[in-house]
């Protein structure tokens, strides 16, 4: 088996902020990983804008609701929406050229107002390295119960860190490594792997993305792994915590590597129990930076 040694050197400046806090660094094994739970806070979860009618507080819809983010999410117009075979999504800040140049656009204000995300993200300094020291671009992502993203790199073409605001359902993420056993393949297919590399269908690490959480994946994880979410309705979690008799963990159960982490008292609770977490619709804000952008366009824009 080719080793695969984690490089904790590598990582974004720490040297205040979010990242200076310990406790947001306990990801498992020291991986080039930051999960900050509660990202976006309660208060930023109440929609604001919009008054509440009896759709918005009804049934379903009022789950759905539950930020102001998705608020807008949900509003938005369908000719904003790209559909893809297994999930739909929108790009905010500008579409990339085949050739990785950023056409930007402006961001919409509830990423850069209410919430603030993209001062938060700057926060964070996780993108201090970056060429604009903020994240430019962002996919949104919508994975309704059952979708999943395969195995892929997000590539050269954007500073090598990402980092991606849960919104919705929970998720269960994982990191995968190459492979250069032949035998390896990849848990179902590769998307954008880009190589023709074999791929080990064990993740390296595994991370329960609870909603409104952020993850921030950088170093040789950016660069020298691949990331998907399998197509599941629902994940089984290993137990750290062993009760004995009926509650064992299930043998497809997960390990994760952000237990220590978990914020959500529930989430924990149902997986100390053995019990399944049921997928339902999830949101995900995939911010980068993107280096080149078309500074013709900019000026033609006016900004
Ligand atoms: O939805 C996610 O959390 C991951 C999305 C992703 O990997 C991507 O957009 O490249």
């Amino acid at each position: 088996m080719p080793e695969d040694r984690p490089t904790t050197s590598e990582t974004p400046h720490r040297s205040g902020g979010l990242l200076s806090n310990p406790a947001n660094l306990g990801i498992e094994g020291g991986r080039s990983v930051l999960y900050l739970p509660n990202f976006i806070t309660v208060c930023c979860s109440t929609p604001r804008s919009l008054p509440l009618t009896p759709t918005l507080t009804s049934g379903r819809r009022r789950t759905i609701f539950n930020s102001e983010v998705l608020v807008q999410i949900q509003e938005s117009p369908q000719p904003k929406w790209k559909n893809l075979q297994n999930r739909r999504l929108q790009i905010w800040g500008g579409e990339m050229t085949a050739k990785g140049t950023l056409c930007p656009a402006p961001f919409p204000n509830f990423v850069t107002q209410y919430p603030d995300l993209i001062a938060r993200l700057k926060a964070t300094e996780a993108f201090e390295g970056s060429p604009h020291g903020v994240p430019n671009h962002i996919i949104m992502n919508e994975y309704e119960a059952g979708q999943g993203i395969m195995p892929h790199e997000d590539g050269p073409k954007y500073h090598p860190v990402v980092a991606t605001l849960s919104l919705g359902t929970h998720c269960v993420f994982h990191y995968y490594r190459y492979s250069d056993d032949a035998s390896s393949t990849t848990p179902h297919g590769a998307e954008n792997s880009g190589t023709g590399r074999s791929i080990d269908r064990t993740p390296v690490l595994s991370l329960l993305l609870e909603p409104r959480s952020l993850v921030i994946s950088f170093g040789d994880m950016y660069t020298a792994h691949l990331h998907g979410i399998e197509d599941t309705f629902e994940d089984h979690i290993k137990s750290p915590v062993d009760l004995g008799g009926d509650s064992d963990s299930p043998a497809n159960a997960v390990h994760i590597g952000n237990w220590d982490l978990l914020q959500d008292q529930k989430l924990k609770e149902m997986i100390t129990r053995g019990e399944p977490l049921l997928r339902s619709t999830r949101w995900s804000l995939t911010c980068r930076d993107i280096p080149k952008v078309s500074t013709n366009l900019q000026r033609l824009r006016g900004f």
